[in-house]
């Protein structure tokens, strides 16, 4: 049994092993969400301290209720990923710990929710892009603002530090609204975060609103932006197995895009085995495959951007 321990609720503040327990939870785009257990930023409240049988026993079981998410799906209670605010209180260890968690998420959704509806009151379309560090999500928004024509577009950009991508947007599409999102020690972009940087843009003079998530694998899944199309990309240069290995990213996308297509040879990606793994875990999810280099299948990708 796996045992952690709570950590960050305070400097004299106790250590508490407990078991992880939890259900997978259906989720509003009908994918399943699996009880995740980190990544973990610095700050964390979750470490692990100890697994396998000279582990520690574990006392408090930590289970709970799935939370409703804003898109009316059910997430499990989940471990991570913790932000810089995520301390738990060691009081409220046992099944109040997952209250807190799920009071946590509720809040993001509340906001997704309002800033879905603001942003549809104003006719703005809003995609979102998730994939792992590398795999080409700016890439892919810069070819996206160089084809936007009259289309009136903001991006915004998570990383943890630098200005660098957002960097590379503004020069991808001069008259766009740019702001780099910069989390510090979180591995996710939330909503709050979304409304923050909208601030000072006329949401009324928006076409469409771009934005890329910080690079990571696990953490974005459990956090709805507000976004109307959810993106998820695979870079052919990822090997094929990423989709089984973090199915939740997939399931909780509404699309894939199979990324750097030019390279797919080079790398020796078999491309029909990375497609049949998206579908193993998404069964249905239309895939996209495109070379932000040369522009490879960059049309079909607009389009269904445009559309939903
Ligand atoms: N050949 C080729 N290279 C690509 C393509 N897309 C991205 N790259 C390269 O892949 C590297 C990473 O691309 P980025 O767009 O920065 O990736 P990212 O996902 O935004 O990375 P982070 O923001 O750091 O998570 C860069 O060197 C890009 O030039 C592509 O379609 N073809
Ligand atoms: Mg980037």
């Amino acid at each position: 049994m796996t045992a952690v321990t709570l950590v960050g609720a305070g400097p004299s503040a106790p250590a508490a092993r407990v078991p992880l327990v939890g259900r997978p939870a259906v989720t509003a785009r009908g994918g399943m969400l699996a009880p995740t257990r980190g990544p973990h930023g610095p700050k964390s409240a979750l470490r692990v301290v100890g697994a396998g049988p000279s582990a520690p026993a574990a006392r408090v079981p930590l289970v709970g209720r799935p939370a409703a998410t804003a898109r009316g799906g059910m997430l499990a209670p989940t471990r991570g990923p913790h932000g810089p605010k995520s301390a738990l209180r060691l009081a409220e260890v046992g099944p109040r710990l997952v209250e807190v968690r799920c009071h946590l998420l509720k809040d993001n959704d509340v906001r997704a929710r309002g800033l879905r509806a603001r942003l549809r009151g104003a006719g703005v379309r809003c995609v979102s892009l998730v994939a792992s560090p590398g795999a080409g999500k700016t890439a892919l928004l810069e070819a996206v603002l160089a084809q936007c024509g009259e289309r009136r577009v903001a991006a915004l950009v998570g990383d943890l530090a630098t200005d660098h991508d957002a960097a590379r947007l503004a020069r991808a599409g001069p008259g766009a609204f740019v702001r780099q999102i910069n989390t510090g020690t979180l591995c996710h972009l939330e909503a709050r975060m979304v409304e923050s940087a909208l601030e000072g843009c006329d949401l009324q003079q928006l076409d469409l609103l771009l934005i890329e998530n910080v690079g990571n694998l696990v953490c974005p899944a459990a956090y709805d932006l507000g976004e109307d199309l959810r993106l998820v990309l695979a870079s052919v240069t990822e090997g094929e197995d990423k989709p089984l290995k973090y199915p939740t990213i997939f399931n909780t996308a509404d699309a894939a895009v199979i990324t750097k297509l030019d390279l797919a040879a080079a790398a020796g990606c078999d491309l029909a085995l990375l497609r049949s793994n998206i579908e193993a875990v998404r069964p249905g999810m239309a895939v996209y495959e495109v070379s932000s280099r040369t522009g490879a299948g960059m049309a079909a990708l607009l389009q269904r951007m445009a559309e939903g």
